[in-house]
């Protein structure tokens, strides 16, 4: 009796300290294995898309609207000391309930030839952050350093499109096309959808102005901006790459994986309630019923560039679980013939592991986007788009 209690012990112990399964990236819903990039792209990665679409970012209202315009919002200046041209361009678009508008700056290298690019989702105080007058020292979005660098830095509010906050889902995108909120449903998108659609509005303005080069344009978020830059380029493959800094839970961090020191899905849900779809909430606590973790929302983003940032004193966003998310997603590069991540090692702070397609690197320091950060994602395309400059 009591060996039978001790094997029955040894068991419950051994199962709380296995580490959750983490769904394969490769096994589709039917139960074959992807093998090939033809049935990667044909079945397996609609099947993720469908997985974060419905139970997690949810859905989009609209695709591209058909009132989407653009127009000056003031003449073309010089900018940065005379080294760039400064653009600032409202989008808007108009549906059922009024209109929406998104302003976007664009401070575009002066070239002989299209320039490639970065759009930043900004998720903070635009006014501080994303000046139309951009001061030399600003590190969030430096635009003198991007600019120095060959690329055009453009950026745009995410509370333009959708504020950051709960109120019903009665004000930004929300209000111009579905003013009733009471026919949202447990697929209907949030903000972190809403803000991502705006960075594909950014993108359909990028592809109408001659100074730039649509092919080579990374989008890049921090922490929800960087959950938001992950799902947009999950979904919109014109960007040729995106940066998430920082960006944790429900962003680059696996869900499974003990640590306890990362946010969880409870917390998030109930923290920012108007970021995810409610099906998501199916999952607070309840990890392991996820149909999909993390490294499959990366692994969307084959075979286009996906570089992951993460901070050495950041452990509320996970970084140990963010680079493994890199590592589990690489297989899908590996289908085009390409390599994913270089390296499984988690590197030393003010390190990387760059040199494939999946490009990971731990800063010293805190919960930010800095200089740092923007040289590493800078790097890794000064290798891909050399010739692009
Ligand atoms: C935190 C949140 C994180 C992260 C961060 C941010 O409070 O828990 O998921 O997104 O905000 O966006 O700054």
């Amino acid at each position: 009796m009591r060996k039978l209690a001790f094997l029955w012990v040894m068991l419950l112990a051994g199962l709380a300290m296995s580490e959750p399964a983490i769904p394969d990236l490769f096994t589709c819903a039917d139960g074959t294995t992807v093998k090939t990039k033809e049935q990667w792209e044909s079945k397996r990665r609609p099947e993720i898309l469908e997985l974060f679409r419905s139970q997690c970012f949810g859905r989009n209202l609209v695709e591209r609207p058909d009132s989407l315009k653009f127009t000056p919002a003031a003449p073309d200046t010089d900018a940065v000391g005379g080294k760039a041209i400064r653009k600032l361009v409202n989008i808007t678009y108009e549906g059922p309930g009024g209109k929406g508008e998104v302003l976007v700056r664009a401070f575009i290298p002066k070239s002989s030839k299209p320039v490639p690019g970065f759009v930043l989702i900004c998720n903070r105080d635009p006014v501080e952050n994303i000046n139309i007058e951009p001061r030399p020292d600003q590190t969030f979005w430096p635009v003198y350093r991007i600019v120095e660098r060959g690329y055009a830095a453009i950026a745009f509010y995410n509370g333009d499109v959708a504020p950051d906050k709960y109120n019903g889902f009665t004000n930004g995108l929300y209000r111009v096309f579905q003013p009733d909120p009471k026919q949202r449903n447990a697929e209907s998108g949030g903000a972190i959808n809403a803000w991502a659609w705006g960075a594909s509005r950014v993108m359909d303005w990028i592809e109408t102005e001659p100074l730039l080069d649509a092919k080579h344009i990374g989008v890049v978020g921090h922490s929800r901006g960087g959950k938001t830059a992950l799902w947009c380029g999950a979904q919109d493959q014109r960007f040729a790459m995106a940066c998430s800094n920082d960006s944790g839970c429900s962003g680059a961090k696996l869900n499974r994986g003990s640590d306890p020191k990362s946010e969880h899905i409870a917390q998030i849900t109930k923290a920012f309630r108007h970021w995810f779809c409610r099906n998501y909430d199916k999952y607070a606590n309840n990890e392991d019923a996820l149909p999909f973790d993390q490294h499959e929302l990366l692994a969307l983003i084959a075979p286009r560039i996906c570089c992951v940032g993460s901070a050495s004193l950041d452990s509320w966003a996970g970084p140990q679980n963010e680079l493994k998310s890199c590592v589990l997603a690489s297989p899908a590069w590996k289908l085009y013939g390409l390599e994913g991540i270089s390296g499984t090692e988690f590197p030393q702070p003010d390190h990387a592991i760059t040199g494939g397609r999946v490009n990971y690197h731990l800063r010293k320091g805190k919960h930010n986007l800095e200089i740092f950060d923007w040289d590493a994602y800078m790097d890794v395309a000064d290798r891909f788009w050399r010739n692009a400059k």
